[in-house]
């Protein structure tokens, strides 16, 4: 669906659209979910995570239907100017342009990929925001304002140096063995995070079986280099997720639980002292405070989650642990549901430390919202953790987009905006930090797997490991330029 503008459209019937259309963002901006039930892949790989990344082995899945599913559910967004303005996002989508890499594999995709089948809806995570009623622009002409470079150091500074908090980039362990890449995490981060090194399906790919090489070589990397370690996940709450054998598991909810518990203890133990803070469960609310109907959620209802952070904490009572999820940044129900999960552990007694912001975010999003929903959770007394951070910019572009200058310097200007509303409206002792997922765009996990997908710019890095525009953005909100 394409919008030409709010001319053509009723002022009421924009704003559903624009309502629609910034659900349809936010379930996208997690990158997983129904997109990923769509593209499973019908056997889970051995010892590595489970990547349900391949559209050209996928369904011909389309984007927005596998996302709109999810957004009929609720109402999203919190009113506060978070709803996007829909142009084409509702609904576009396509059969995939097959996934080019993976990264996880340890294979970089070309830096120049061919770009998908012409005359494909572009598709992106996430949805541009803009206030409703303001214009919509055409695909392949973004109303990028045109904004002054960054003011840049003489020499490249690392960007942790500007940080009294820990800068983190999430890994693949595979990308480490790679110098660029090795070199650029070791200057500029100060904590490391891992994409799917920790996950069920790569640390525990059958009951017995544990396999911890790959995790064991990212926390071996962050211990050389003197950085923290912040491990996602112990629990997805998406079935897709988790590997075969755990979804055959058969048992009663006793049985389940001490399943969880068995996962938790041997994973979390087997990293005690050596992981700061743990996401514990990952995306367990979807838009409209409902619980994301997960094997765990179906085995053991809502409570699931405050026992798997008791067990976590049992396991390692110095992890700070933390409830993960996407788009709680916009505040709504979805919000509200997650907060309502950190009052009722309280008062069971069991503590969760903090709440992980994925923030994958798009050019457009407003940041105003975001500041106001980081800041309800930090009135809780959480830390706070931007911990899957980019900003995608190639929405309604075509599949041969390149990065323009204006582009780039608008994303410099964004990722400067939202770092120093983080450094202002969390106080100091909460600021967990914040992670970017991913290093350079070159393996940015939004170049591969989504339609249109290699033409996408969200990191802080160019494909040659260069910094961009994003790196100064960020690095001058630390300085305080
Ligand atoms: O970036 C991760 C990708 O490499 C994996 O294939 C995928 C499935 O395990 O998970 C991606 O990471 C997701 C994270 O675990 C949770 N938030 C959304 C991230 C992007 O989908």
């Amino acid at each position: 669906m394409r919008f030409t503008g709010p001319t053509y459209l009723t002022q009421r019937s924009f704003r559903l659209v624009a309502l629609v259309t910034f659900i349809f963002a936010s379930s996208l901006s997690s990158c997983s979910s129904s997109l990923e039930e769509e593209l499973a892949p019908t056997k889970p790989k051995e010892n590595s995570s489970v990547d349900v990344k391949d559209p050209a082995k996928g369904s011909g899945s389309d984007a927005g239907q596998g996302t709109s599913g999810q957004s009929g559910e609720g109402e999203g967004s919190s009113g506060e100017g978070a709803a996007g303005s829909g142009e084409g996002a509702a609904g576009s989508g396509e059969g995939g342009s097959g996934s080019k890499d993976g990264a996880e594999d340890g294979k970089e995709p070309a830096s120049d990929p061919a770009p998908t089948k012409p005359g494909t809806p572009a598709t992106t995570p996430g949805a541009p925001a803009t206030t409703p009623g303001a214009p919509v622009t055409t695909p392949g002409t973004p109303a990028t304002p045109a904004l002054p470079a960054q003011p840049k150091p003489a020499t490249v500074v690392p960007l942790k140096s500007a940080f009294d908090f820990p800068v983190g980039a999430a890994v693949v362990k595979e990308l480490l063995e790679k110098p660029e890449y090795a070199n650029t995490v070791s200057k500029h981060f100060s904590r490391i995070g891992s994409e799917s090194d920790f996950k069920w399906g790569s640390v525990h790919p059958s009951k017995d079986k544990y396999t911890f090489a790959k995790a064991d070589a990212v926390v071996a990397f962050a211990q050389k280099h003197n950085m923290k370690v912040h491990a996602h996940t112990l629990l997805w709450a998406h079935d897709g997720n988790e590997p075969k054998w755990v979804k055959e598991f058969q048992g009663d909810a006793a049985a389940w639980e001490q399943l969880m518990k068995d996962h938790i203890y041997t994973v979390v133990k087997h990293f005690k002292g050596k992981v700061q803070s743990w996401d514990v469960v990952n995306e367990p609310i979807k838009e409209g405070g409902v619980y994301t109907n997960s094997i765990w959620y179906r085995k053991l209802g809502k409570d699931y989650i405050i026992k798997a952070f008791k067990f976590a904490q049992e396991a390692d009572p110095q992890a700070k642990l933390f409830l993960n999820d996407y788009g709680q940044e916009y505040g709504g129900k979805k919000m509200k549901e997650l907060l309502n999960i950190v009052d009722e552990a309280k008062k069971q007694g069991v503590k969760i430390h903090g709440m992980g912001f994925q923030l994958h975010t798009v050019l457009r999003m407003e940041a105003k919202p975001i500041m106001t929903n980081l800041k309800l959770a930090a009135d809780k007394g959480l830390l706070i953790h931007i911990s899957e951070f980019d900003i995608s910019v190639k929405y309604g572009m075509p599949a041969t987009f390149q990065l323009s200058d204006a582009m780039n310097k608008a994303q410099g200007e964004k990722y400067k905006e939202i770092v120093s509303g983080y450094m202002k409206v969390v106080p100091k002792s909460q600021q967990w930090g914040i992670t970017t997922w991913g290093v350079s765009d070159k393996t940015s996990y939004f170049n591969k797997g989504y339609p249109n997908s290699d033409h996408d710019y969200p990191l802080l890095f160019d494909r040659n490991y260069q910094p961009k525009e994003a790196f100064y953005g960020f690095l001058n909100a630390g300085l305080g330029k």
